[in-house]
């Protein structure tokens, strides 16, 4: 894709359409929510689908004309129905955040009780942080992870659960490295009375391939993130018991989205395809593997991890033991100006504020869709512990960024 036919119309955007596909091949993709969809992925989403309205659901549309949108979006259910094997699945939430939403709206009232993990534990804004639709709508208390092992604190949840009678729990995060217990999650629920929402955002690719435990079958619903780790088109996707499918398609539509944007549920039709291919379970344990390779060596080299290590596609850096004086926002700044690109992010008991925090996330699945396996992971670690050791020293931040432009050579992403 080389964006002519927009350079003809509009050489402004295609200038940097085509300056972001550069950036995507010359700079090494950590931030743990990226990943590089194939080129199948990429041009379903730019087909002609984004021109069609398509309120409803397959065979029961409000408007004409909309044989294609159900033949993609009967698809795209079949195969992440076989992906995660649950079911009902509702595939038009257009992101994670509205695939919670959604399953809000189905299963709780406004006012009602929200039992989720603090966002600098590594929860998500939208399981219900005052600043978002989730915290102002529902009485919201959280959990956290434990101060001494980074492990999500189990017995803290239960007891939480105990005195503030959820209606319900939500487990699955977006910067907590470790394997989420979501049967002890299930059980908590089940004794307090309150549903349990797993939101799988980060995890996807790894549940679909069996290398993380999976909430289908125990949570009441299950949401996730569509282009992370499973790598498909962009958006969001709800899944849950039949008990619940009317409610949550209702509550997508019409109650939280009007029209479903079918070029992006095409891109996941493509993407979950792909996903069921064997070569997509090789896949996500090469990204679990090399994350723990990246963990590995970040330690070797001084660097604090959040509980110790990864069973996932994700580590957490706290850099106040080790570089105390040195910012989350700063080590980010100086390894992008070094061609990697990760994010700054706040650590369990944060001490600084959320827009420079004392710790970095960095994730694999990106760096593995290029072909990296666990030797480059760890010379990528210790390209990061150089940069973080001396972030303001611009000898080292050239000399990573001569070596990112070599790996970036070698490991080819787009032609
Ligand atoms: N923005 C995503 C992440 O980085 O984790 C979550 O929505």
């Amino acid at each position: 894709m080389r964006f002519d036919t927009v350079r003809e119309t509009d050489p402004a955007v295609a200038d940097a359409l085509d300056a972001e596909r550069e950036r995507q091949n010359d700079t090494l993709a950590m931030i743990a929510s990226e990943n590089h969809a194939s080129p199948a992925v990429m041009e379903a989403q730019g087909s002609a689908l984004t021109n069609k309205y398509a309120e409803g659901y397959p065979g029961e549309r409000y408007y004409g004309g909309c044989a294609h949108a159900d033949e993609v979006e009967e698809l795209a259910i079949e195969r992440a129905t076989e992906l995660w094997g649950a079911d009902h699945v509702n595939v038009q939430p257009h992101s994670g955040s509205q695939a919670n939403m959604g399953v809000y709206l189905a299963l709780l009232e406004p006012g009602d009780r929200i039992l989720s993990l603090d966002l600098t534990h590594g929860g998500h804004l939208s399981h219900g942080h005052p600043a978002n639709f989730a915290g102002q709508i529902y009485d919201v208390e959280q959990y956290e992870v434990d101060p001494e092992t980074g492990y999500v604190d189990y017995e803290g949840l239960a007891a939480t659960a105990e005195t503030f009678d959820p209606d319900i729990v939500v487990s699955g995060y977006s910067a907590y490295p470790r394997e989420v217990d979501f049967e002890r999650i299930q059980a908590v629920a089940d004794d307090v009375g309150a549903y349990h929402l797993a939101d799988i955002a980060h995890i996807t690719g790894l549940v679909a391939a069996g290398v993380h435990e999976s909430p289908v079958g125990v949570a009441d619903a299950v949401t996730g993130s569509t282009h992370k780790t499973i790598r498909s088109g962009r958006g969001g996707i709800i899944m849950c018991d039949e008990e619940h499918a009317d409610a949550v398609d209702k509550a997508v539509f019409p109650g939280t989205q009007g029209g479903p944007l079918m070029h992006n549920v095409a891109g996941k039709a493509v993407g979950f395809a792909e996903a069921l291919d064997p070569a997509f379970d090789a896949y996500a344990e090469q990204t679990v593997a090399n994350a723990r390779a990246l963990a590995d060596q970040l330690q070797a080299r001084g660097l604090d991890l959040v509980s110790g290590g990864t069973d996932t596609h994700l580590v957490l850096v706290d850099l106040r033991p080790s570089h105390p004086d040195t910012t989350g926002k700063e080590v980010e700044t100086a390894l992008e100006d070094a061609g990697i690109v990760l994010n700054a992010n706040t650590v369990p008991g944060e001490t600084r504020s959320a827009f420079n925090p004392s710790g970095i996330r960095a994730g694999t699945p990106a760096l593995t869709t290029r072909g990296f396996t666990e030797s480059a992971c760890r010379e990528v670690a210790d390209l990061i512990a150089d940069v973080v050791d001396a972030p303001h020293d611009e000898a080292v931040v050239r000399a990573v960024s001569e070596r990112v432009d070599e790996l970036t050579d070698e490991y080819t992403l787009y032609d």
